[in-house]
């Protein structure tokens, strides 16, 4: 396959001024209808013209009204064109009835659906698809069916058609069609100037039900766009479709996104609390990328962290002001270490704005995502809430409309701050995470921290050069009081000294407070430093993070040496259940372990070879023992977390239930059962619907729940794919794999829906001890699925080949197990470009 690089970026020759399309909608054979203005850029001297198509049937092609015989290839067409300005007409013929891939236009339950991020509106005309060339879009769609959509805004309408036209230009991967036999769920909102906007959620008859709180997230996050950003809607109509086939969670089509039904469906009875909090998110995010990603968009695909990281952070904030700062930002990082220190450390490496790639849907990564994130956020911190907020007012008034880059992103920063940002700048280009080395020293009241940093090697990419790395540090004095307020250390050098003076005692450091940078802190604290922070930190992320350092020694210590779990640990944490003035959702938080994956990470930095079952075992004797330690308080807090009131999702009663689950399995620990049975059958919704048929399964119990929660929600598709996941994902190591295989050949494994693929095979990969059980079945039976999912849906298989990407962290033999398998998906003949791309990456 080619190799693209960014090296290589050249502008396309002509600008496009107008884009007209027709669809005459058939399962098999829709045929499409373009006819598009181009005119040569001035600066081009004879451009070649070429556009993009693939999977096309080209039954017609025009230029001025004259029929010519283009030149077709594999992915595009030429032909010759006239000086000046033109009009290109095409009439071809596409098949969404048999487009399983999800790219383009395709079926799911009899309704037209389109995906066209990244480089899907090929394969429904030929065009130049590429998100610097931006157009008007008229669209016409012809279809027997109750809803015919597109973007923009609605012109005509009527037996069997209807028209859109969308004002705004845009790239065609913001292109979107939806048709079909769909209710709508409607609202309205006025906009700060006035504006009145139609909002529609259509979904599949039978689910109005769960429409209402997408619809009031959307809402929110109209009104906190305005109120934030200055950022006001400018459509007249504002439409979300639920669809079920669906590679991701969700996209930002101008005027029309396309949802995941995951990613939107939702109500009390069948969605849990952290659904809906996923739901709200992913709702903000969509609708924020109306200004960050449509209105201003990237000039190319190793841009993407220009729209995607940028995005994130908006909507990371928008949730720390709708819920609670840290417990989101502690969930954030958690979720940073667990899937993008991974990436960032392996095979998989790239930088935030990669190089080159073979397939750009591979580059939807955690990288580009949520490091890309963490970037923005460490330059708000570098430049403050002021200077951000300008250089944001700078950057829409001065791109609205454009394809930018990273340069003109920083640019408006540095505009606006008169600072230089070449070095900050290296986060984009240089992959991996940065390690930053703590040394202390103490005399005649001062107190000096030396921070040094270091940037290991990564696929194409070694001796990099020191970042400019925000490090957030406040003291703490003897009896916890805050001696020296949080402060942003700028480490800039290799190795670099701060000195803090005028204090009466040594301090506490408390170092890399609110996770300032996504680095690898390597603090050789003590047990007791940790555990006082545990106790007085006055940040909450570190004091957090105090608890999960201190889990994490528990555990290794446990693992290596055969130690049993710390007091010292222990007695915090319950210390921190007890404590009422917290957060019941932080408290939560504060009592959850490692995961075993990150366990085995650390091992393996440490240069030991990780054991899976020992880490399993470590871990289950470590909540076994928490579990006793907080024997006496469970009762209290169980009662204490009971919600009496109707369910509302939001942070006070979704934080009540999330401790209230930690005090069930703990309690199940101890009862063998006999609470966690009595509130599943009292349970009237899905969080402790779930949560309590969790913690019986996880006893060993609870095999009569399951069955009666099959037939309980068996019509109900999302809460099936709960049904999968929660077995596969709780099932004990030697168990995994076969409970696994089993539902893979159950009647209700409609593998070719990817929600349901991901609900067995994603928690296979993700159950640690059960995934990397010696015998090596579950890594024969992810390929088994993965080369069977290969030819259907590229793009979902590729991304879960990801499940490898640690294989060199494990013991020669299943080293070798694993490369046997990723040697056979390898060697799969006609092997996806995707799919070839992430294995061969991942083997090297
Ligand atoms: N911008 C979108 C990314 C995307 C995508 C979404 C659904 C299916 C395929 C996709 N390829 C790329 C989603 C987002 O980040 O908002
Ligand atoms: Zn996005």
């Amino acid at each position: 396959p080619q190799t693209i690089y960014l090296k290589d970026y050249a502008p396309f020759g002509f600008d496009v001024r107008e884009v007209n399309l027709i669809f005459d909608l058939a399962p098999n054979a829709t045929r499409v209808t373009s006819r598009i203005r181009f005119a040569a850029k001035p600066d081009a001297e004879h451009p070649d013209f070429f556009l993009h198509g693939e999977q096309l049937k080209l039954i017609r092609a025009a230029i001025d009204g004259q029929e010519i015989t283009p030149t077709l290839t594999e992915t595009g067409l030429t032909c010759d064109v006239p000086d000046g300005a033109f009009t290109f007409e095409a009439e071809v013929e596409i098949d969404p009835a048999n487009n399983t891939a999800l790219e383009g236009l395709y079926m799911s339950n009899g309704m037209y659906c389109t995906q066209c991020e990244a480089e899907g509106f090929r394969k429904i005309t030929y065009y130049p698809d590429r998100p610097d060339v931006m157009s008007t879009f008229t669209v016409r769609v012809n279809g027997d069916l109750p809803v015919l959509l597109s973007n923009g805004n609605p012109t005509d309408s009527g037996e069997g058609f209807a028209e859109w036209h969308d004002p705004w230009p845009k790239p065609a991967y913001l292109f979107a069609l939806v048709a079909g036999d769909l209710v709508a769920h409607s609202d309205h909102f006025t906009t700060v100037s006035g504006r009145e906007v139609d909002l529609n959620l259509y979904v599949r008859p039978g689910d109005e039900g769960k429409c209402a709180f997408g619809m009031d997230a959307l809402k929110r996050s109209m009104k906190w766009d305005e109120d934030v950003y200055g950022r006001e809607y400018d459509l007249d109509v504002f439409n979300i479709v639920a669809v079920d086939d669906f590679n991701m969670g969700a996209m930002e089509n101008k005027g029309l996104n396309v949802f995941n039904s995951s990613a939107v469906l939702a109500s009390p009875e069948t969605a849990t609390d952290a659904n809906f909090e996923r739901i709200e998110a992913i709702i903000a995010h969509e609708y924020f990328h109306n200004w960050t990603g449509n209105r201003i968009t990237c000039r190319d695909w190793f841009q993407l962290c220009l729209k995607e990281g940028l995005t994130v952070f908006r909507d990371a904030q928008f949730t720390s002001d709708v819920r609670s700062a840290p417990v989101k930002r502690i969930g954030d990082v958690i979720d940073l270490r667990a899937r993008q220190f991974p990436e960032d450390n392996g095979p998989l490496a790239h930088p935030v704005r990669p190089e080159s790639f073979q397939e750009i849907n591979n580059f939807y990564t955690a990288t580009v995502y949520e490091k890309g994130a963490e970037v923005i956020g460490m330059l708000k911190r570098l430049v403050g809430d002021q200077a951000y907020a300008e250089a944001l007012d700078l950057y829409f008034a001065r791109h609205d409309g454009q394809a930018c880059t990273i340069e003109d992103w920083l640019k408006v920063f540095e505009d606006v701050t008169g600072r230089e940002l070449s070095q900050f700048k290296l986060w984009y280009s240089q992959a991996g995470t940065p390690r930053v080395k703590v040394e202390e020293d103490w005399g005649d009241g001062t107190y000096s921290l030396t921070l040094s940093q270091s940037l290991p090697d990564s696929p194409g990419q070694v001796d990099k050069q020191p970042m400019h790395i925000p490090v957030a540090v406040g003291l703490l004095g003897p009896d916890g009081d805050e001696v020296r307020e949080t402060q942003t250390l700028e480490l800039t050098e290799a190795r670099q000294t701060f000195r803090f003076d005028g204090l009466a005692a040594k301090p506490t450091a408390s170092i890399l407070r609110e996770f300032s940078a996504p680095v690898i802190l390597e603090h050789g604290v003590s047990r007791d430093a940790q555990a006082f922070l545990l106790a007085h930190d006055t940040d909450p992320f570190n004091r957090w993070s105090a608890a999960r350092v201190l889990a994490t020694e528990t555990l290794i210590g446990m693992i290596t040496d055969g130690k049993t779990p710390g007091g010292d640990y222990l007695d915090g944490v319950l210390s921190v259940l007890r404590n009422d003035d917290l957060d019941p959702a932080y408290r939560a938080l504060m009592a959850g372990l490692p995961t075993q994956s990150e366990l085995a990470g650390v091992l393996a930095d440490r240069g030991l070879i990780p054991d899976p079952m020992a880490i399993w075992r470590a871990s289950e004797t470590l909540k076994q023992a928490m579990a006793q330690h907080a024997q006496d308080l469970l009762p209290r807090l169980h009662s204490q977390m009971r919600v009496d009131a109707s369910y509302r999702p939001d942070a006070e009663q979704s934080g009540k239930r999330s401790l209230g689950s930690v005090v069930l399995s703990m309690t199940t620990r101890l009862d063998g059962g006999e609470l966690a049975a009595s509130e599943y059958a009292k349970s009237d919704n899905m969080t402790l619907q779930l949560s309590s048929l969790g913690a019986l399964l996880r006893a060993g119990k609870g095999q009569e729940e399951l069955a009666a929660f099959y037939d309980q929600w068996q019509a109900d598709r999302l809460v099936i794919d709960k049904w999968f996941g929660l077995q596969v994902s709780l099932a004990e190591p030697d168990q995994t794999c076969a409970v696994a295989q089993k539902l893979t050949g159950h009647p209700d494994f409609h593998w070719k829906t990817p929600n349901r693929f991901r609900s067995v095979l994603g928690p296979l990969a993700m159950n640690h001890a059960g995934f990397h059980h010696g015998d090596g079945t579950s890594y024969a039976l992810l390929a088994d699925w993965l080369i069977r999912l290969d030819p259907v849906n590229p793009q979902t298989t590729a991304r879960m080949c990801s499940a490898f990407q640690t294989w060199k962290r494990y013991d020669a033999d299943r080293q070798a197990l694993i490369r046997a398998q990723l040697e056979r998906i390898a060697a799969t003949p006609e092997l996806s470009r995707d799919t070839t791309e992430m294995v061969s990456r991942i083997l090297d």
